[in-house]
């Protein structure tokens, strides 16, 4: 999701407004009611009013189409590429546009294997987002520490994990680097105890997420 912030660009509404929680499931409202006629959406996140919009237009009377106070900001939604089965999911204030492997590979395998169609190893930068992926087992994720070894840093952009987050992400004594070879990493979705753990990146022993960047 984007917001629009070029006074010169605006949306014409394309239906009447409705209250939806968040700016999230106001995007998804928006493409379940006028499937891809939905390309911006306006939402006052204060009165949690949610209004879907047609395309952007540009205009130098562009103000004049813009969403007024009570409509809130224009947002324009990315949308997830739906080719090779792509999913765009969604959970609480969270999205992704994703696909499941549906075996185990060892990392660098999963890493070729998302990356041959446009995407990545699934991170989640905030610990919520994990809720993201299936429950029920354990999946690789995109989080390793092979660039320096105690210190997991996500595949996409090689931003490293807090302590915080990693008390909430690993389970007790773990990450333990056991026998000096463990620097990926799985967790099992929505368990109530950390799940995380280390395990060596050439084992297939878990099934993976490849996960898009969104697109407009
Ligand atoms: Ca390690
Ligand atoms: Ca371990």
């Amino acid at each position: 999701m984007v917001k629009v912030t070029d006074s010169t660009v605006g949306s014409e509404r394309l239906g009447p407004s409705w209250t939806d929680s968040t700016l999230v499931t106001c995007s998804v409202n928006c493409f379940q009611k006028y499937s891809l006629r939905c390309q911006t959406i306006m939402y006052n996140s204060s009165i949690k009013l949610c209004t879907p919009g047609s395309f952007l237009k540009t205009s130098s009377v562009g103000a004049l189409l813009a969403p007024n106070t009570t409509e809130g900001d224009l947002y324009a939604p990315k949308t997830c590429d739906n080719s090779n089965n792509f999913n765009y999911v969604t959970s609480g204030g969270s999205s992704a546009c994703m696909l499941v492997s549906d075996g185990a590979m060892g990392y660098d395998d999963a890493v070729n294997f998302c990356s041959s169609l446009g995407a990545h190893l699934f991170v989640a930068h905030t610990f919520e987002r994990l809720a993201l992926l299936p429950s029920g087992e354990g999946f690789m994720i995109g989080l390793t520490d092979r660039a320096s070894e105690g210190t997991f840093a996500w595949d996409d952009n090689g931003e490293t994990i807090s302590t915080a987050y990693s008390d909430l992400l690993f389970k007790t004594g773990e990450p333990n680097n056991a026998h000096g070879v463990e620097d990926c990493v799985t967790v099992v979705p929505n368990s109530i105890l950390p799940s995380g753990n280390d395990f060596p990146c050439h084992m297939a022993l878990f099934r993976f997420v490849c996960e898009r960047p969104m697109i407009y």
